[in-house]
């Protein structure tokens, strides 16, 4: 099939599903068309059916802010008529199934029908999305696209409360290259550039945004330091890191905590990693600590959102109430108090990630764009 993907470029979860999700469809013979604003950091298989539409924005005087959305919409015409797709994936509904619905409806005026698929995320709706700003908007488009996903049941459930929709959404989970984490374990862990062979290693994920609470993460690490020889990798970068980087300095611990920025290797920075730390003030799914799993990794993570459909309590790691530190320090010591018992949470992490597989989520998809694209012209 021919698919155009709309999603933001970026190390986000969202952006970061769409772009495993565009290469995976190439791979397997699709025709695939990233409209974007900048290439997608993850975007590192070149193959001859994937395309990259950039949307380029002109400045104005005038605009105080430049329309993101009018040139998103005008270049996914451009795109679709140009490329005949047939169906389009948009991720995250702020501002892209908006612009997905305008470009259907000038499409529309053309003779030119496209079906509009719209994945949830989980900020455009927990956070951003329900702001009475945006609101209206968001229900709308969420209401005019053709099929919409929820990455998870809680985010199903969330956006049914939050707004009033009118349509089933279908929830299918992030997914995972299970195989690539493989790979890179086989292949040998250079464990020792990073720790001492007694050393434990902690890691964190994200964009460093306050919703992640990476104060929580130091917090959590300096109890466990003190009963377990361990260093802690804090990989991204985002607004929360001067703050997190004072905290380090002020506990008195930089020598153990390492700040590694933006990284496009995770799987490599994973496979150090004994703990994934995700105490989340809310997540969606938390696409990082599925990643995490599949690198060998337990998690220990707060119980919000989506985050128990993902995490199993007791076998891949632990749940804790959000800011209860101290609960998640001792549950982090208690998987690494002994080798056995870090090595069965390891294990059990790598194997429940099977059920979010590349090879399981990928054909749901397909499916969809298939019914899709077959189903009545509206
Ligand atoms: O939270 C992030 O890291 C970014 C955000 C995004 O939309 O880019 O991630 C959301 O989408 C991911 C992929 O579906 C989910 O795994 C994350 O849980 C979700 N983040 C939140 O809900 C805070």
């Amino acid at each position: 099939m021919k698919i155009g993907i709309v999603c933001y470029p970026t190390f986000g979860g969202s952006g970061v599903v769409a772009t495993e999700l565009g290469m995976a469809l190439a791979d397997k013979g699709h025709e695939v068309h990233f409209i974007t604003y900048n290439q997608p950091v993850r975007l590192d298989f070149i193959s001859h059916h994937l395309h990259f539409h950039q949307v380029i924005l002109e400045e104005y005087p005038l605009f105080q802010y430049q329309p993101y959305e009018l040139a998103l919409s005008s270049k996914i015409v451009e795109v679709v008529e140009k490329h005949e797709l047939e169906v389009l994936h948009v991720h995250y509904a702020i501002p892209h199934a908006y612009a997905a619905y305008m470009a259907k409806q000038m499409l529309k005026e053309k003779g030119i029908y496209v079906k509009v698929v719209t994945t949830l995320h989980g900020t455009d709706i927990t956070l951003v999305g329900s702001h009475p700003t945006y609101k209206t908007a968001v229900e709308f488009s969420i209401n005019n696209s053709d099929v919409v996903t929820s990455v998870s049941n809680d985010l199903k459930n969330t956006t049914n409360r939050l707004f009033n929709i009118k349509k089933d959404i279908q929830v299918i989970y992030n997914f995972i290259d299970v195989e690539k984490y493989d790979k890179v374990h086989q292949k040998k862990c250079n464990r020792i550039a990073i720790a001492e062979p007694h050393e434990k290693v902690l890691t964190h994920i994200s964009n460093f945004r306050p919703v992640k609470r990476v104060e929580d993460v130091i917090k959590i690490f300096y109890e466990v330091q003190k009963e377990v020889p361990s260093k802690l990798l804090l990989v991204g970068e985002g607004p929360e890191r001067v703050k997190a980087e004072n905290l380090v300095n002020k506990l008195k611990i930089s020598d153990i905590v390492m700040f590694l920025g933006n990284s496009s290797e995770v799987a490599k920075i994973l496979c150090y990693s004994d703990i994934f730390l995700l105490p989340s003030q809310t997540e969606s799914f938390g696409l990082a600590a599925l990643e995490a799993m599949a690198a060998k990794t337990a998690v220990i993570s707060t119980n919000t959102g989506g985050l128990p459909e993902v995490n199993i309590h007791g076998v891949t790691g632990y749940l804790s109430d959000l800011g209860d530190v101290q609960d998640m320090a001792k549950n982090a010591i208690s998987i690494l108090k002994d080798e056995k018992t870090l090595e069965k949470f390891k294990v059990s992490a790598r194997e429940h990630t099977k059920r979010f597989s590349l090879e399981n989520i990928l054909p749901v998809y397909e499916d969809i764009y298939k019914s899709c694209y077959n189903s009545k012209v509206i």
